[in-house]
């Protein structure tokens, strides 16, 4: 079970005849690229590699009337002329003699992936395909595409696979409407298109890329459209977007399977998106996809015309399926005034459709009271579009390659076996107690764990923390003696301070007050907040304490936070996503302690999601500490999440209570104008 990639290469035979400079930009070069990026990264060799077929006609009928299939198929035999005169019928298209076999290859490729995962031979998978499909219509080919590869897909996985619920994630930056006209009116399929629409004056020029069209007659709020009107989004715009738009949403509906149109037209350095997301925001984003539909998640290529920021984005993702860890996000974490104005305004649209929408009807704005958006991140020089894969391309893919990725993904430190835990094979134990003397060292400040049993759970935990400190172990799950936990907690604290540590994250579940001899240097350094706690006078805010536990909301400082536990899923989902972790990305940790304390209260699946979920921000470095009492299931449950597998489902959606919702917009209010994620 892995990761799927779908290709061919005679997918790289359609290409531009004549001039056209607005379509030379869809060339064969990219596909070569993207190849190519992957081959270099080493992630080809890691996928499980799918030749593609053609697609039948009964599959592109699907979609498409036979008529349109007709015409097609007649453009094998054309002479350039009239290759020529067709085109011109259609909206930005080219057409080539073998246009027609790419487009049924591209459409088979992206069929064979969805057969691959929803037959669990793969988990997960790419399908890197030529032409295009999101703007193709049921007889109609438009900018670029001549068949949906997308849509045609859904269909297929409802037809043949008896799916009830697809959502598909269009971030390619054009709006796909060709997707949106096939689903309009259709509940199943939940369609999610980002685009560059600067208020209609970006092409395609359709009123009906605009956030208020949300589908037809049953097919109302399963449309949602998320309109940039400036270029120049970045990473914190797009996971915003996916914050407080798309993901909300998508838990809602739980889908069964989640198709990714996956064009990277959205990142920085595309000449047609002038947008500034980095590669490594398409880590993040597949990240957050793959807690979705038990990670049942298929990426099909779109658009992508910079080969550099192509191939990089392509890397990002298939990485990021394959189950290594995110890499950190580069820049500040603060979205756009007009992307946050482009995300109020969908959710209002949406609001009437979706339980996870109605808990603010109007809220509040982050006020402009902070300068303007600096946004310093390098932009990759222009001028290298659908050049031949040159020597350019290798710096800038060999910075993702040297990255290094820790050599063991998950180590647990237990105190059951691995036989009755039933974890995944390759999750190290730790075990033995080589860090015997310094295990006392840092355990003589607290009397509590001075007991043998105490100390050899302190020392195995103390072993494998340093395995994360020292970039040898990506995650682990560390047993902690109950009655000792907060102790234990301030020994893990120091300890990833005194290792040089700049940020830490600390979620606290149930019981945990936050340990009292944290700061020797209590007093100094107290710049902005007037909290008298030993936390919040650290010098530098190296700790973010956020405490969840049944009680009320509290903000004694922007680092030092209380939420109560919602009662619900949809409460609990609108505490990860609405707080938590725009928490955790504004303040970008260098690791992140979950620290499930006394009466923490969460079931499995919901201390898994959280677990999953925080491995974003960190760039993979979660430390989940336990009771020692805490069940098997819970154990393993965290070990497979750790270990990049998709969290069990949270059962079904119930609505916040109103205490829940009060809490959660009293903490944003108050927190808002310091954490621009929110
Ligand atoms: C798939 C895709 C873009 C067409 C742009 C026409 N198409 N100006 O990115
Ligand atoms: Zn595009």
């Amino acid at each position: 079970m892995g990761t799927a990639l779908v290709y061919h290469e005679d997918m790289t035979a359609t290409r531009l005849l004549w001039d056209d400079p607005e379509c030379e930009i869809e060339c064969p070069e990219r596909l070569a690229a993207a190849l190519e990026g992957l081959r270099h990264c080493g992630l080809e060799q890691r996928c499980l590699r799918l030749s593609a077929c053609e697609a039948s006609e009964e599959e592109l009928g699907l979609v498409h009337s036979s008529d349109f299939v007709a015409l097609v198929r007649k453009t094998q035999a054309m002479t350039k002329g009239e290759l020529q005169a067709l085109s011109k019928q259609f909206d930005a298209v080219y057409f080539h003699p073998d246009t027609f076999h790419c487009a049924r290859l591209a459409v088979g490729a992206t069929l064979q992936l969805v057969d691959a995962v929803l037959t669990g031979v793969v988990h997960n998978g790419f399908a890197l395909v030529r032409p295009p499909g999101h703007h193709s219509q049921r007889a109609a080919a438009n900018g670029f595409c001549v068949f949906n590869n997308v849509a045609i897909a859904a269909k297929y996985a409802k037809q043949k696979h008896g799916l009830h619920r697809i959502l598909i994630v269009d971030w390619d930056i054009h709006h796909g409407q060709g997707i949106q006209y096939i689903f309009e009116d259709d509940p199943s399929v939940l369609y999610f298109s980002w685009h560059r629409y600067e208020h209609g004056r970006f092409w395609p020029f359709l009123r009906e890329s605009d956030a208020d069209a949300n589908g037809q007659g049953q097919g109302r709020g399963f449309t949602v459209n998320l309109p940039w009107n400036q270029v120049g989004m970045g990473n914190a715009d797009y996971l915003a977007a996916f914050l407080h738009v798309l993901l909300p949403l998508a838990f809602e509906f739980n889908p069964e399977l989640v198709l990714v149109s996956a064009g990277f037209d959205s990142a920085i350095g595309d000449p047609e998106g002038q947008m500034r997301a980095t590669p490594e925001c398409f880590a993040h984003l597949t990240q957050m996809l793959q807690v979705l539909a038990g990670g049942r998640i298929c990426f099909v290529l779109e658009g992508g015309y910079h080969l550099e920021s192509l191939a990089q984005s392509v890397c990002m993702v298939v990485q990021t399926l394959l189950g290594d860890p995110a890499p950190l996000l580069p820049g500040p974490m603060a979205p756009c005034q007009s992307a946050l104005e482009s995300i109020q305004s969908v959710r209002e649209v949406q609001a009437p459709h979706w339980k996870s929408l109605q808990q603010d009807v109007s809220p509040v704005l982050s006020p402009i009271t902070h300068s303007p958006e600096q946004r310093s991140l390098a932009l990759i020089p222009e001028g290298t579009t659908c050049k031949a894969v040159g020597t350019a391309l290798s710096p800038l893919l060999d910075r993702l390659g040297l990255r290094p990725t820790p050599p063991v993904r998950t180590a647990v430190a237990l105190t059951l076996t691995s036989a009755a835990l039933a974890l995944p094979p390759d999750v190290l134990h730790q075990d033995g107690l080589p860090l015997r003397e310094e295990t006392e060292v840092c355990v003589r400040l607290h009397e509590s764990l001075a007991q043998d049993e105490a100390l050899a759970a302190i020392g195995k935990l103390l072993c494998l923390l340093d395995g994360i400190l020292d970039g040898q172990v990506s995650s682990g799950i560390a047993a902690t003696p109950a009655t000792v936990a907060v102790a234990t907690l301030d020994v893990v604290i120091q300890r990833c301070l005194s290792h040089g540590a700049q940020r830490l994250l600390c979620v606290a579940l149930g019981q945990l007050d936050q340990p009292l001899k944290l700061a020797d240097d209590g007093g100094v350094n107290r710049v902005t907040c007037m909290c008298m706690c030993p936390w919040c006078s650290l010098p530098g805010r190296r700790i973010l304490w956020l405490n969840i536990r049944g009680k009320e909301a509290a903000t004694w400082s922007m680092f030092h936070i209380s939420t109560p536990l919602p009662g619900t899923t949809g409460g609990f989902l609108s505490c990860i996503l609405g707080l938590v972790l725009p928490l955790a990305y504004g303040f970008q940790p260098d690791l992140v302690l979950v620290a499930l304390g006394p009466a923490h209260g969460l079931q499995a699946p919901q201390a898994a999601l959280l677990t999953a979920m925080l491995q974003g921000p960190a760039g993979g470095r979660v430390l989940a500490l336990v009771e020692e009492e805490a069940t098997p299931q819970l154990v393993r449950t965290l070990a497979h999440v750790l270990h990049g597998e998709a969290p069990p489902c949270l059962g079904s959606f119930l609505m916040a209570s109103p205490e829940d919702i009060q809490a959660l917009m009293y903490l944003k209010a108050q927190l808002k104008p310091q954490w621009k994620l929110l």
